[in-house]
């Protein structure tokens, strides 16, 4: 299939939504909820009428919504200081986060610019994964604006605002993350469908479910575990297996379903992994072309 490489984040196309969107299927926990559903279009269509440029519209959350928000907020708070990653504790202040409060996507963003240069960008759903990829060659987090469902705070078989704002939003904060999330994305750009795959997992094992060697410890910088009660604890028990990571090795298959990860690949420090992560999006920078490499900030 062929691709166009983006030449702007405009041509960055956010439209195209793979999973549930609005139609959830049956093992959806709002399947049955008539309500939520509506929730989730009237939501969704927010994301797809915005423009860059605009103020992300800003979301009126519901009592039950908040409720969410301060359950999954409370449990993680007590889990943080023990268990994340000293990027994310350092980062984490910045934003204000509150139990009783689910924050705006536009004041994240504010702040998230003023850190590392990148924004947030509302979208209906889980992207495809190379337009998702080719928005962070343009420092840009696709982010989700609803809220799973009231019935189960703990999970959410998609991204929703929980996992978008506590798991990925303030590790973004860290220049050196930032970065290293921008050459993925500048990798994305050029690469053809196996090598999509490619970096799709290595985003999978790093960024949604890395694990860092920190003081004689663990700890979590990867958002899935980072905004998940129940990962986070699965991690800080010690019963998964750690492996190290080796970015140009074949990746195993990621799972949405199978429960926690039974595997986590960890780096032995942040310094060093992203190294070897920026040297691995360096060799499928190559073909880049001088324009593109100017619109993405490499010339
Ligand atoms: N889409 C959205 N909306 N949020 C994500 O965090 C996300 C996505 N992650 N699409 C992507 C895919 C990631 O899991 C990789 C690159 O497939
Ligand atoms: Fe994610």
């Amino acid at each position: 299939r062929p691709f166009r490489i983006p030449r702007s984040l405009e041509e960055v196309d956010n439209g195209q939504i793979l999973g549930f969107s609005a139609d959830l299927s049956e093992d959806h926990p709002g399947f049955h909820d008539p309500v939520y559903k509506q929730r989730r279009v009237d939501i969704c269509n927010l994301a797809r009428t915005h423009r860059i440029g605009q103020p992300i519209p800003r979301i009126d959350y519901s009592p039950e919504e908040v409720d969410v928000w301060r359950t999954v907020m409370t449990e993680l708070q007590q889990l943080f200081p023990q268990h994340a990653c000293k990027e994310f504790l350092r980062c984490w202040p910045m934003f204000g986060f509150s139990p009783d409060e689910v924050p705006q996507l536009e004041d994240l963003s504010a702040v998230l610019t003023r850190a590392t240069g990148f924004q947030i960008r509302p979208v209906a759903g889980l992207l495809r994964p190379r337009d998702f990829l080719n928005g962070l060659a343009f420092r840009t987090f696709h982010s989700t604006q609803y809220m799973r469902h009231h019935s189960s705070p703990r999970y959410t078989p998609e991204p929703d605002v929980v996992h978008e704002l506590i798991g990925h939003v303030p590790m973004l904060a860290d220049p050196a993350y930032a970065d290293l999330v921008h050459q993925i994305g500048i990798a994305s750009l050029t690469a053809d469908e196996k090598q999509i795959w490619h970096l799709t997992k290595v985003y999978w094992y790093t960024v949604e479910f890395g694990v860092v060697r920190e003081g004689g410890g663990v700890k979590a910088f990867g958002a899935g575990v980072l905004s998940s009660f129940g990962e986070l604890q699965h991690m800080a028990a010690g019963r998964a297996e750690l492996v190290p990571l080796d970015v140009a090795a074949p990746l195993p298959r990621m799972s949405y379903k199978d429960g926690y990860q039974q595997r986590y690949f960890v780096l032995d420090s942040f310094e060093e992994g992203a190294a070897h992560l920026k040297a691995y999006c360096r060799t499928l920078h190559q073909h880049l072309p001088d324009d593109v490499r100017v619109a993405v900030g490499l010339l």
